[in-house]
This record gives structure tokens, sequence and C-alpha cells, in this order.
């Protein structure tokens, strides 16, 4: 059941797709302080909190401040309150009864859980106009899936999107993108996409192409599509100040970037130098600016990824000239502890500045709202002015897209990767924890930078991470700049590399359907153990999730291990593959194991009464053959794996 609380007047998110009767009185449950703005509530020593989508920290979410302000971070360490989405749902489980929240609240809101008081969860919001939901139901399933009924059908990408995908920043030239591609073939390894950073504009522009170093743009992507290798370009948020470049011509012209208070455009500098931002937040703006992907398809692109729309402003012209002033008042002075930190605080704090995102405004449906108040719209109605329009551009085929900043309701036109984490085991940890949260706010199609974004990556790690990310519905592998070369074929000997992407591709009839599944029925594809069980240890297990309805996964996360230890909630049917051909099976029983995994090797668990599929593996998703498949199982005499399998491309 939903009940929906309502407080003051606010703004229509459209995060939710259904409309539910506002309830008298306070959120239940909770006490609200409305001096503070903030709702409290007591929690016993048993109770666990799930959700919030892309955060730091662990599965349960209880023991830290989480604070919803989209925000490009690339340290993502223990101490971060904000990465790049707001997915303000969570559910609060005491051990007898569980209950969804979700806040929908599109400025800055902090959640407490438990942090500052053990046993009080406290929720602070920074305005009061709210919408504010209670989900219950008889179990934590339930409760995901009827607020994801509440929000609407998630995202569904092109099958192919499935497939292996390489990425840096960047690939600057045809050339080079070529090359690793004729790598990836004569190491044998499968290669569906080849991703185009910020490099192929031309000087950083939106919907442009570099002329010197992509002359052949149009027949690079025919090439690679005849390999079945999909180009996808990024796109980000700012568009570059230039006389003559149309796009910032035609915005201008008709209104359609934000503004200041004097109704001057905003210049923001991002990538391309001084930029303005589109308002996505204004409808116009977002057909406007949806329509232009069409630049790009045209050309045969059918898949996208947008950045830098929390948004990322490098600096205001405005806040600049301000530092710029500043400056001189501590020439020639003493500087004393207080006085130097002031002094190097104006430099580090020029970026995504607070102040930079209160002088500008938006116009949604004619009324002018400060960004402030509505922040973390911003990435989502970036993605959604995509979606719309390919819905017009492409109404018959699916458009692969996926975006860095996120608010519960993006989730219905697009994916997301998690951002710029690192070559860190930590992260790898990280991503394992993420991704069932996600799942509960509506983010199917997900995925982290495969290896870590920035840091250099070891042999090792990626061979770990590969084992995380064979899983997860977006696999690509991106690094930074500057970072060792990440690409598979780099780290001398690819033959286990190679046999694991085989194993991702053998499994993808699995992990589609479990996708797809996942997405009819509302449920989520990665569950904790404790969804599904409920034995005394479950709720402390943070390293280990079900996939689907047929495994569970176990994956080593610490260097230097050849193992882990791995609870079991009832007995499983281990498969250690090394590769799709290549694998032992054991019968564990319900309890602790110490399961041996060599960097290789990926451990797999079936639960009892159940099939995985796995086929043949292919150099593409295109090749899979279905005939291919057999079912490794695990007492399952009569039990039918139910396969969902489609065209891979049509929108129906
Ligand atoms: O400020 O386009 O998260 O994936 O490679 C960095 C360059 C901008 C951030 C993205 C990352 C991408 C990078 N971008």
């Amino acid at each position: 059941m939903i009940k929906k609380f309502r407080l003051g007047n606010p703004i229509n998110t459209e995060s939710v797709v259904k409309d539910i009767p506002i309830e008298e009185g306070n959120l239940e449950g909770f006490s609200f302080d409305s001096e503070k703005l903030s709702f409290k509530k007591f929690i016993n020593p048993k109770t666990v909190i799930y959700g919030l989508g892309e955060t730091t920290r662990g599965i349960n979410k209880r023991g830290f401040v989480y604070k919803s302000f989209c925000s490009d971070d690339p340290n993502h360490d223990e101490d971060k309150q904000s990465l790049y989405g707001a997915q303000n749902f969570f559910i609060i489980d005491d051990g007898n009864k569980a209950a969804g929240y979700y806040f929908d609240f599109p400025g800055i809101i902090t959640f407490d859980m438990g942090f500052t008081e053990l046993n009080t969860v406290e929720i602070t919001l920074s305005y009061g106009d709210a919408d504010i939901y209670l989900v219950t139901g008889e179990s934590k399933t339930s409760i995901v899936k009827q607020f994801r009924e509440l929000i609407g059908q998630s995202y569904i990408p092109p099958k192919w999107a499935f497939g292996y995908g390489q990425s840096r920043w960047s690939y600057f030239t045809s050339d080079e993108v070529r090359e690793v591609y004729a790598k990836y073939k004569e190491a044998g390894i499968p290669l569906e996409m080849i991703y185009l950073d910020i490099d192929y504009m031309e000087r950083y522009k939106d919907f442009t192409i570099s002329k010197e170093a992509f002359p052949d743009f149009e027949e690079l992507v025919s090439d690679m599509a005849k390999e079945n290798v999909h180009l996808v370009p990024i796109i980000d948020a700012g568009v570059k100040i230039e006389k003559d470049y149309d796009v910032y011509e035609e915005g201008v012209k008709n209104n359609y970037f934000c503004k200041k208070d004097n109704g001057e455009d905003l210049v923001a500098a991002v990538w391309p130098g001084q930029s303005h931002l589109p308002d996505f937040l204004n409808k116009e703006t977002r057909e406007w600016f949806g329509n232009r992907y069409k630049f790009l398809i045209d050309k045969g692109i059918d898949g996208f990824w947008n950045d830098m729309n929390e948004p990322a402003i490098f600096y205001t012209k405005d806040h600049l000239e301000e530092v710029f002033e500043k400056v001189n008042d501590y020439r020639g002075k003493n500087l004393d502890v207080d006085s130097f930190f002031e002094f190097t605080g104006m430099f580090y704090s020029i970026s995504n500045n607070m102040e930079d995102y209160r002088r500008f405004y938006h116009n949604m449906d004619g009324k002018k709202i400060n960004h402030e108040k509505v922040h973390n719209l911003y990435g989502y109605n970036m993605t959604r002015a995509a979606g719309e329009a390919f819905e017009r551009i492409s109404p018959d085929k699916r458009i692969l897209m996926f975006s860095r900043s996120s608010y519960v309701g993006m989730h219905r036109y697009g994916g997301i990767w998690t951002g710029d984490n690192k070559s860190w085991w930590s992260h790898l940890l990280l991503n394992v924890q993420q991704l069932p949260a996600l799942n509960m706010c509506g983010f199917m199609y997900v995925g982290a930078d495969t290896g870590g974004f920035g840091s250099h990556a070891s042999k090792d790690l990626m061979l770990r991470w590969l084992a995380v990310s064979m899983f997860t519905p977006l696999f690509r592998n991106h690094a930074a700049k500057g970072t060792r070369r990440q690409e598979l074929y780099e780290f001398g000997d690819s033959k286990d590399f190679k046999e694991l992407i085989k194993l991702r591709y053998a499994l993808i009839p699995y992990l589609y359907s479990e996708y797809m599944k996942a997405v009819k029925n509302n449920d989520m594809m990665f569950k904790p153990l404790s969804f599904e069980y409920s034995d005394s240890r479950v709720n402390e297990i943070e390293d280990e999730l079900l996939v689907g309805e047929s495994i569970m996964i176990a994956p080593v996360t610490k260097q230097n291990a050849t193992g882990r230890y791995v609870y079991l909630p009832e007995d499983m049917k281990l498969i250690r593959f090394r590769g799709p051909k290549n694998y032992d099976e054991e019968i564990l029983e319900k309890g602790d194991h110490y399961v041996k995994a060599e960097t290789n090797e990926v451990l797999v668990f079936i639960r009892p009464g159940h099939e995985l599929p796995l086929a043949e593996a292919a150099m593409s998703v295109e090749e899979i053959d279905y005939s291919t498949i057999r079912y490794l199982s695990y007492k399952a005499d009569g039990v039918k794996y139910d396969m969902y399998d489609d065209d891979g491309v049509s929108r129906n």
C-alpha cells in the first residue's frame, strides 16, 4: 500500500507516474519538526536500512549521513555524502516490519541514518515543499515492486548494449579507434562498443565532429557496424559560447539557456571554456536539445552517454571576476593560518561552487525557479530530453542511453554509470554494494567503470573487476587521461581476459532474460541476500549478491587473495568458472566456507531448484546462438527456466 503526504506546495518533478490521493497530517511513523524541516524516527539496534541509490558505503546504509545533491566529485571516499545522483528512496527494516519511503524533493536533502544518534533516523529538507510516499507491504521485494510501479517502467536498452565495451578518455582519432578494434580482434576478445569521449568533437562542442581527428567519421561508424561494433559518443551538458556555432546561436535566440536574475544567460565554463547551460527544466529546451541528437543518429550512431550534467561547473564568469578582485587584497600581506586558508580556499572552491548554483534560474512552465531548489533535476531532464527525442527520431529502434547525474524518474529514459571511480579494491567492493540500491530506485541499466576510471589498474584488479562487471547490464572498461592503458590487450598475455569476456557472452541469454523480467515485473536484478533469506546472518552480508532468480555471486574484492569466505544461506552448487567451457562444480552446504578462487576464476552459486542457462560464447550479441544453450542446475528436476527473449531492438 502507498500513502502520500504533502508538505507545502511542491514543484512537480514528474518522477512518479501515478496519482495518489494526499493523506491528512504528517508522515506516519515520524515526528516532524516544522522549524528544522526535519523528520525523526527511532530505530532499534537490529534495524537495517537499504536504498538511496548511488551513494558511498555499504548495502546497509545505517551509520552515516547522506546528502542528495548531485555532485561532480571524482573522489568517492568513505566520507563523501553526495555522489552524482539523487535517489531519495529507502527501506527501513526493523526486523519485524519493513517500510519504504520516497522523498520526492528536488532540492538538498540530508538523510542522517543513525549517525548523529545511533538510534535515530533524521531526514532534513532545505525548504518546506515536498511529496513524501510511504510504501508498506509483506516483504522488502513487494515494497520495491510497489515503489517501482509508482515511478514507472525502467529504461530498456538495445540488447547489444549487454555486450562488452571499451572506453578511454580519449581515443583521439579515427585511426586510434580502428586500432583498438583491431587489437581486440587480434586477441580474439569479443568487443561490442567503442566509446568516444570529448575529443571526437570540434573544440568540445556538442553535436559537432572534429574534421581533423575524425575526417572519415561516417565511414568509421559503418565499418565498425559491419563488425557489430557500435560507436558510442559522449554528450556534455554545457554548450560552448562561439559565434556562428548553431547550437549556441539558436539557444540564445530562443531563450533556451539558464538565466541569471537580471535575465542574462549565465556564463559557466566547462570543457569548451565559457559556455551556457541549456535549461533542461524547460520543456521547449528539452525538445530542441533532444532533436539535436539526430545529427549523430543520422550518421549511424545508436548510443550515447550524457556527462557533466549535475551540472558540473568549472567556474562562472561572475565568480571568477570576484576571485580576481579579492586576490589582490592578499598581495604583500603576512598571511597567517586563517588568512592563508581563506586565500587558498578561494581557489579550491571555484569549481561547483554553491554560490554559483544560486546564481541562475530555470523556466519551468513559465515559472522562474532558482536552480538551487531544483538542482537534482538537471541531469534527469537532460537525459529525458534525449529519451523523449529518441522516441520521435527513432520510433522503432531502441537507442542506448546512460547518464552520469540522475534523479528518480530518469530511470524511465536511460541507465547510469557510477562516475569517476578509481582503480581501487575498495571501489570494486563499492561497485557490488551500489547495485541493489540502484535497482531499488528503478535504475536497472547500470555499471561502473570497470578497472577503475582514475588511478592505474593492475592486471589482477582488472581480472577481479571483470568477475563483477560481467554480471552488470552496462559492462564498460573506462579509464581517465594520464592513467595506465586499460584495454585488455595491454596487460601482457590476454588469455584469461578472453575467457572471462567469453563467459560474459555465454551468460547474456540469462542476464538479458533476468534484466527484462525484472523490468517488466518491477523487480530487482541484484538483491542483497536479506531480500530472499531471513536467517540471522544475511543482514550482515555486504559482499554477496543474488543476480536474477538462479544464482548468487561472491566476488573476491581483496588484493593478493586466492579465495574468500562465503556464507551460504542454503545448500548451493558452486560453479567455479575459468571460461564458458572451463569450470568445475561442487555442492556446498548451507553455512560458511572458504572458497578458493584464483584471479582468473569466477564464483557462481546456483540456488536449489534453479537452472542457469549458458550459451556458447560468441563474438557479438547478435551472434549468440540460443540453440547452443545448456543448463547448469541444482536440484532442479522438473524445473524449467523461464527464458525471456525478443528481437533486441524493437521498442515494443
Ligand atoms: O571532467 O569527458 O565522468 O567518464 O571520461 C571529466 C571526460 C569529464 C567525466 C566523466 C568521465 C569522462 C570525462 N568526464
